[in-house]
C-alpha cells in the first residue's frame, strides 16, 4: 500500500489525537473544563465545613457546608460566647477558628499555636507573629509535628489555598525555619522582644535534590521533605534563592510528590506569599 492511501487514515486519527485538550475532567471540581479529555492533575475543589457562623465549629474558609456544624450549646464546657468558633482550651482560650482575624487557634501540650490565613512573606509573617507576643513555629519534636499537621487539616483549609510556583506547584504555610544569616545553616525564630531574635540552629547543609551532604545539628528535630524516606531531599536552595521553611500541604512536585509528602518541610522563596503559624 502507498502511503498516499494511508494519508486520509493518518489525517482522521490526527483529528482525534491531536485536538485531546488538557484540564480538569472532574466534574465536581471547581475548575471543571467540559472540553478536557485528558486530566492534567490541575483540579481545585470548593473548600468544605461548617458554614454556620453560629456553630461552634464555624469555619470562615469554608465555601460548602458539609453537615458538620455543631450547635456551641453542644459542647460540654461553657465557652460563654465567642465569636462563632470554638471550644474553650486551657486557661480560657477559645480553640477553633475566629473569623475577625482569621486565625486558628489550638494547643498542644500546654502552648497555644494560631494559624493566620492572611498570605503574608516570611519577613512580615514573622513581623506579624513577633508583634502578636510569640514566634513562627518552632517543631522541636515528632509530637509538635504530628499536632501541628493534624491541626492544619482539622482547620479545614484547603491543600490548593494557593500555590507556590518555587515549591512544586502545590500549596504551603510558613513555620520558623530558616537560613537568613547564613546560607545552609538553619536556625528556628525565637520569642525575643527585638522581633529579629534567633534561636538554635537545627540543621546544616543541602538535602539530596540540592548539594546533598546536609545533617541535623544540636540534636534538633527535622521534618525536611523526603525524610519519611530516610533520605531528605530538601532543603535544596533551588535557584539559589530559598532562605525560609514551609510546611507542605500536599505532595511536591505536583502530581509525583517524589520529592516530598504532605506535612513534610521544604524551603521556599521568603516572598512567597502564605498563611503561616504562630507558636504562643
Ligand atoms: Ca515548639
Ligand atoms: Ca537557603
Ligand atoms: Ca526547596
Amino acid at each position: 500500500m502507498r502511503i498516499t492511501h494511508l494519508l486520509p487514515f493518518l489525517l482522521t486519527l490526527c483529528f482525534f489525537a491531536c485536538q485531546k485538550k488538557e484540564g480538569c475532567t472532574d466534574g465536581a471540581a471547581k475548575n471543571y473544563d467540559a472540553e478536557a479529555i485528558i486530566d492534567d492533575g490541575t483540579c481545585h475543589y470548593k473548600t468544605r465545613g461548617c458554614t454556620d457562623e453560629t456553630a461552634a465549629n464555624y469555619n470562615p474558609l469554608a465555601e460548602e457546608d458539609d453537615g458538620s456544624c455543631r450547635k456551641a450549646d453542644d459542647d460540654d464546657d461553657d465557652d460563654g460566647g465567642n465569636n462563632g468558633g470554638g471550644n474553650n482550651g486551657g486557661g480560657g482560650v477559645q480553640l477553633g477558628w475566629d473569623s475577625s482575624n482569621m486565625a486558628y487557634t489550638f494547643q498542644h501540650s500546654g502552648t497555644t499555636y494560631k494559624i493566620i490565613a492572611d498570605m503574608k512573606s516570611f519577613a512580615d509573617a514573622n513581623q506579624a507573629a513577633c508583634d502578636s507576643g510569640g514566634h513562627l513555629v518552632y517543631i522541636n519534636d515528632a509530637a509538635e509535628q504530628a499536632a501541628v499537621y493534624s491541626e492544619i487539616q482539622a482547620s479545614g483549609i484547603s491543600t490548593t489555598y494557593t500555590t507556590v510556583n518555587d515549591g512544586g506547584g502545590i500549596a504551603y504555610i510558613w513555620i520558623g525555619a530558616n537560613d537568613i544569616t547564613a546560607e545552609g545553616t538553619w536556625k528556628w525564630e525565637k520569642k525575643g522582644t527585638a522581633c529579629t531574635s534567633v534561636g538554635i540552629e537545627f540543621w546544616s547543609g543541602q538535602g539530596a535534590a540540592g548539594a546533598g551532604g546536609g545533617s541535623a545539628t544540636n540534636g534538633e528535630y527535622n521534618n525536611w521533605g523526603g525524610a519519611s524516606t530516610g533520605t531528605p531531599n530538601e532543603p535544596d536552595n533551588f535557584n539559589s534563592n530559598q532562605n525560609a521553611g514551609a510546611i507542605a500541604l500536599d505532595g511536591w512536585p505536583a502530581g509525583s510528590g517524589s520529592l516530598g509528602s504532605a506535612g513534610e518541610w521544604n524551603d521556599i522563596a521568603e516572598s512567597n506569599l502564605i498563611y503561616y503559624i504562630i507558636e504562643l
